[in-house]
């Protein structure tokens, strides 16, 4: 009889309610400090997220500034615009963007000819040097749309 009431002193142990109330706020504080302080060490981390991408990836554009500055999109199975109005003398660039398959951009007359790698920016430098009218197609079979796949550069003479 004697052993079975000193078990259940063991188990129920007389915890006075002042100290119960003491030690649950102590860890109630000391969680706070563990969780202010893991917020801390990871609140920095989002101010670092700038890029570091370089400047100047422009390498070929070293030397030439463009008076005029064209965007293209090529895809099946057209350029956007089909018609490039420059005048004589200018430079010419030309940004082209392929939005889906391989492309190309060729115009014979005057040299040019570039593979549209997909999802790829394509950079074509000239100069309108002739007045005229000059073709251009795209290059690299697309399918059964390619041989529409066409436009045309006006150079326009210098007023
Ligand atoms: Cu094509």
């Amino acid at each position: 009889m004697g052993v079975r009431s000193q078990k259940n002193m063991a188990l129920n142990p007389p915890l006075p309610s002042s100290k119960t109330l003491l030690l649950a706020t102590g860890i109630g504080v000391l969680i706070l400090i563990i969780g202010y302080t893991i917020y801390l060490s990871f609140a920095p981390v989002p101010t670092s997220t700038s890029p570091a991408t370089p400047l100047s990836s422009e390498s070929q554009a070293t030397s030439f500034t463009p008076d005029r500055t064209i965007t293209i999109t090529a895809k099946k199975w057209s350029f956007t615009p089909e018609t490039i109005i420059v005048k004589q003398g200018e430079r010419v660039r030309l940004i082209i963007t392929s939005t889906d398959v391989t492309h190309g951009m060729s115009i014979p007359q005057l040299g040019i000819n570039k593979v549209l790698n997909p999802g790829e920016t394509t950079t074509i430098d000239f100069t309108a040097n002739t007045v005229g009218i000059f073709p251009f197609t795209c290059s690299v079979y697309c399918g059964q749309g390619h041989g529409a796949m066409r436009g045309k550069l006006i150079i326009e003479p210098a007023s």
